[in-house]
């Protein structure tokens, strides 16, 4: 069990705890303009909360709207924002003014700090909304940037006398149908999903070198790359638009030891890896969609490493099920991480045996709770987060990813996870990537449809599609196999790099078909 005090602000013990526990002039944040240490990044988070405080007149609950790429001044403004005893609000650089204003009225957002490469979107919102009024600008020259007033304020700033269960973090999910959900997190849940993951599963030391693409702005990143370091006096490498060849670049330079990204980024970067020295690496971890057996394989044979899965949502704050090291099965996503329990449901709330799919539900230290909406009582039943996922768990207690109960196609009766299907094409040497989804079909209901990327130098042809049937057939359950294939150059990806399967589903449809 993890106890914290009552009393508690996470800042407190993420950062000033840690300076004054002698890291201090360890490194806090890399990047290639410059280093942080502790003793440094402490010295901006308290000079932004003076102005939080007094240019911006924010009083303890009020919430703040945070944008802009990963980079050392958007860490800084995070943790001065839970410091004061306010409520972030992170955001994803790409979102428009108009998604943003949804954010900005939901979470009744009274002040923003953002990257002035990211102005024009969110004058545009402010312009919009009822509630938004300071704005400040930081990576930015200008004499009323953030910076300029930071230089004004002293280096000194006790942190808010918060409560353990106060919320700190509004995080919004990014929803592809319907309206964004904000989800509440307290200052207890940055200190459990610190002592969990990371503890049990990547045992990291202040020793690591932590790197890798989630924004901030997502829960794994803000995990991942800053809060997970923090907690144990390691650095972080924040970079800002990340290719598979520059992230690999960066492993390389800062000597990172421990990368989060998502499993395309591992597949694109697999076939490059010789040209690098990645010899600091120890754990590399996939998460935010399914981690396919020949994306580990090829990560395996390309590093030597056998990678970290992690099933996490924005709901539970971070990763809940996961396996490392001689735990792994390759397929499984893993076992529940110790604090927290999990089962499978089906559609009436009942556990079903072992082997069988159902809906995923977790329980732990962390759990849902979205801002003023509905959808409460469908993601938590009984004291179960219910995640939207198909599961099915082993007699071993292994949890085995099958798709997102709303991406299952079902075709002449049958139940199909569109992962298998993807799983089963990414084992060819000519499949770059693909999305399975289902397509609509007068006999069957639905068929299996697979859009592809073929590697470099592969030619789209009929006999290529045909190939590719026959690989699946032999593969997985012949009635599984794709009856359509299409080939793209590239597939729709998110932010994050989940595949946007809403898109692949409504692509090529007669209009108004979905
Ligand atoms: C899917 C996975 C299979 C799954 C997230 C780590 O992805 C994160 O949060 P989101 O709210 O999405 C949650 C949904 O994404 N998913 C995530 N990881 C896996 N499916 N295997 C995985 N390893 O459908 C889940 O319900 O965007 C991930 C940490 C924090 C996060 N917020």
């Amino acid at each position: 069990e993890l106890q914290y005090p009552d009393r508690l602000n996470c800042v407190t013990e993420l950062l000033d705890n840690m300076v004054r526990a002698g890291h201090a002039d360890s490194p806090a944040i890399y990047g290639y303009q410059g280093t942080w240490t502790y003793a440094e990044l402490l010295d901006k988070v308290d000079r932004i909360a003076h102005v939080l405080r007094e240019e911006l007149k924010l009083v303890p609950g009020n919430r703040v709207l945070l944008r802009g790429a990963n980079n050392p001044m958007m860490a800084a403004c995070f943790l001065a924002v839970v410091k004061s005893g306010c409520i972030a609000v992170p955001t994803m650089p790409l979102l428009r003014a108009k998604e943003l204003t949804v954010i900005i009225d939901k979470a009744q957002v009274s002040a923003a700090l953002c990257a002035a490469d990211l102005k024009t979107e969110m004058e545009f919102a402010r312009s919009q909304s009822a509630t938004l009024e300071g704005v400040l600008y930081f990576n930015d020259a200008a004499p009323d940037a953030l910076e300029q007033l930071m230089a004004t304020k002293p280096a000194a700033f006790e942190a808010v006398d918060t409560s353990a269960d106060d919320v700190c973090i509004i995080g919004f999910t990014s929803g592809t149908t319907g309206m964004p959900k904000g989800t509440m997190h307290f200052h207890r849940d940055v200190m459990a999903i610190c002592d969990c993951f990371p503890r049990s599963i990547l045992q990291s030391n202040a020793d690591d070198i932590f790197i890798g693409t989630p924004p901030l702005a997502f829960t794994f990143g803000l995990g991942g790359m800053l809060l997970f370091p923090l907690r144990v006096g390691a650095a972080t490498v924040l970079l800002e638009k990340l290719t598979p060849e520059s992230l690999l670049q960066a492993v390389q330079d800062f000597r990172a030891t421990i990368c989060f990204t998502a499993p395309t980024f591992y597949r694109q970067m697999a076939p490059l890896t010789s040209k690098y020295d990645l010899s600091s690496l120890q754990k590399t971890v996939s998460a935010g969609e399914a981690l396919p057996a020949a994306t580990r394989e090829s990560w395996r044979q390309a590093t030597g490493l056998a990678m970290i899965d992690g099933i996490g949502a924005t709901e539970m704050l971070h990763i809940f099920i996961s396996a490392a090291g001689n735990d792994i099965r390759s397929g499984a996503t893993g076992k529940p991480i110790p604090g927290y329990q999990a089962c499978v449901l089906d559609e009436d709330g009942n556990q079903v045996p072992p082997g069988v799919v159902g809906r995923l539900a977790v329980k732990g230290p962390t759990g849902c709770r979205y801002l003023a909406d509905a959808r409460q009582k469908d993601y938590v039943c009984n004291g179960w987060n219910v995640t939207g996922d198909a599961y099915e768990m082993d007699a071993d207690g292994y949890f085995w990813y099958s798709a997102r109960t709303d991406d299952m196609i079902i075709s002449a009766g049958y139940n199909i996870a569109g992962p298998e299907v993807e799983d089963a094409l990414l084992k060819h040497p000519a499949v770059a990537e693909c999305g399975v989804v289902g397509y609509p079909d007068e006999e069957r209901g639905q068929v299996v449809k697979a859009y592809v990327v073929l590697k470099q130098g592969v030619e789209q042809t009929a006999a290529m599609i045909k190939e590719l049937q026959d690989f699946v057939k032999q593969s997985i359950a012949p009635y599984k196999y794709p009856r359509s294939i299409e080939f793209r150059t590239s597939l729709p990806r998110t932010e994050a790099g989940k595949l946007q399967r809403y898109k692949l589903r409504s692509a090529g449809l007669p209009q108004g078909k979905e």
